[in-house]
């Protein structure tokens, strides 16, 4: 691809066609644009200054395919955005979260482990905002596979970060930081400045991508910003979180389709909301006037046991009957209680959770039932005796 060195992007017509769809082109000098957060013509260091325009904001967002992405998409779309997600290739098609938005979003090919397809997806899109939702993101497969967690979870970060450097540093970049860096916490509840102790190898990758973030900021003036998000939920989770692994195994039972679920640690506690309300946050996070990061979190906290009560009582079962403890699902090192402080993010977000925990429970525990009813309709899972599907 090539770029003219006067100019961040390169000239519209040399664009490939790597896109699974076309790219819309716009005009160059009608885009909206963010000033260079660092100085001005003049010399003079100045914030970023949104220019006043009629036309949609662009963003791009790693990790569409996830929980997360899914959730940002639409969140984006509603607020006149034009959204472009980043996958990488793969043999399979894994958009099943983002089907139904394949006509209004655009996808672009990326790969976190490859540093010049970010910096061409960033050329190529041209984005307003950038979204760093891609990860390695379940905890127990970050002490099988260490080294890999850290290519994506931790260095990615710093390729995403480089790319908007050489790219387009007026970029507002947002890093999707968890609340398994506070590990063995060593306050509670966890706020911003709460000391790190990670517990996982992800959780350590995330201190990493956590802290590159900051000092890209504080290096180079990048509009970055972390936020340090608490464990946040959906019908859209992914199954071998213990959230769903819970309200599927609940709807598997209700429909006898099994009748025991496996899990590990039943004491542990976090702190769990909706991700519907955590991906607004993001979005707030990049319209203020100075980075910064922010916890989010509804500031409660309830153990996993607490989670298996309300959601087998919602289907009127008892968990004592179904939930059995398999050593296989206790981690090596656990993080027994996260409960975080949003009042930040209250205070210069004005961000507040909407969904209660019991709504998302039952939220959750009926979607399941629903998905399983239909697959039971039409003959895609079978009834068993047995344990129900391993994860
Ligand atoms: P998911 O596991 O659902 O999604 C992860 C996404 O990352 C998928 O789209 C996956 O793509 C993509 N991805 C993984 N590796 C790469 C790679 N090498 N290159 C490009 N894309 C890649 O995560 P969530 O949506 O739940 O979480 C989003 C982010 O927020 C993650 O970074 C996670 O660590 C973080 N986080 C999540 C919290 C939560 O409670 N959900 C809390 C705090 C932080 P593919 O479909 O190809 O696998
Ligand atoms: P977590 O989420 O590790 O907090 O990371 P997960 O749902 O996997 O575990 C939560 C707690 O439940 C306990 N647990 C089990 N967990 C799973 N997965 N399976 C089980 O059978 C089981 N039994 C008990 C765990 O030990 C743990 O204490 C999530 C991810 O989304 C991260 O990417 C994100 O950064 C953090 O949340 C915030």
């Amino acid at each position: 691809m090539t770029g003219s060195p006067s100019c961040a992007f390169p000239d519209a017509n040399a664009w490939q066609p790597i896109s699974i769809r076309r790219l819309i082109r716009r005009d160059d000098d009608a885009r909206p644009r963010w000033d260079y957060r660092g100085y001005d013509t003049g010399g003079r260091e100045q914030a970023p200054r949104k220019q006043e325009t009629t036309l949609p904001k662009t963003a791009l967002i790693t990790g569409i395919t996830g929980q997360d992405g899914s959730y940002l998409a639409e969140f984006l779309l509603d607020q006149g955005y034009r959204v472009v997600g980043m996958t990488r290739r793969s043999s399979t098609v894994t958009i099943d979260r983002i089907a139904h938005l394949m006509d209004v979003i655009e996808i672009v090919q990326g790969d976190l482990l490859d540093q010049n397809s970010l910096a061409n997806a960033l050329r190529e899109v041209r984005p307003d905002e950038v979204y760093n939702l891609a990860a390695q993101s379940f905890v127990p497969t970050s002490w099988n596979q260490p080294v890999l967690t850290g290519e994506f979870t931790a260095l990615g970060v710093t390729r995403l970060l480089e790319a908007v450097r050489q790219v387009e540093p007026a970029i507002p970049f947002y890093q999707a930081s968890s609340s398994e860096m506070f590990g063995k916490v060593t306050e509670v509840p966890q706020h911003e400045l709460t000391r790190f102790h990670p517990r996982s190898p992800y959780g350590v990758a995330k201190v990493y991508g956590h802290w590159i973030t900051v000092n890209y900021r504080e290096s180079y003036g990048l509009f970055a910003v972390s936020g340090i998000l608490f464990n946040h939920e959906s019908p859209r989770r992914g199954l071998e979180f213990v959230t769903r692994k819970i309200t599927d195994g609940v709807a598997r039972i209700k429909l006898n389709l099994g009748n025991r679920l496996a899990l590990g640690n039943l004491d542990a506690k976090r702190d769990w909301g909706f991700a519907g309300d955590y991906v607004r946050a993001m979005w707030l996070m990049l319209q203020q006037a100075e980075p910064d990061d922010y916890v989010v979190a509804t500031g409660e906290t309830h153990s996993v046991r607490n989670f298996c009560e309300i959601a087998f009582g919602h289907v009127g079962l008892d968990y004592r009957d179904h939930v059995v403890v398999d050593p296989a699902f206790v981690r090596p090192a656990e993080v027994d209680l996260l409960v975080g402080d949003a009042s930040k993010a209250r205070e210069h977000l004005g961000w507040t959770p909407t969904v209660t925990f019991q709504e998302l429970v039952a939220m959750m525990v009926e979607s399941d039932l629903a998905r399983l009813e239909v697959a039971v309709r039409h003959g895609t899972v079978q009834p068993k005796s047995a344990v129900l599907p391993a994860r």
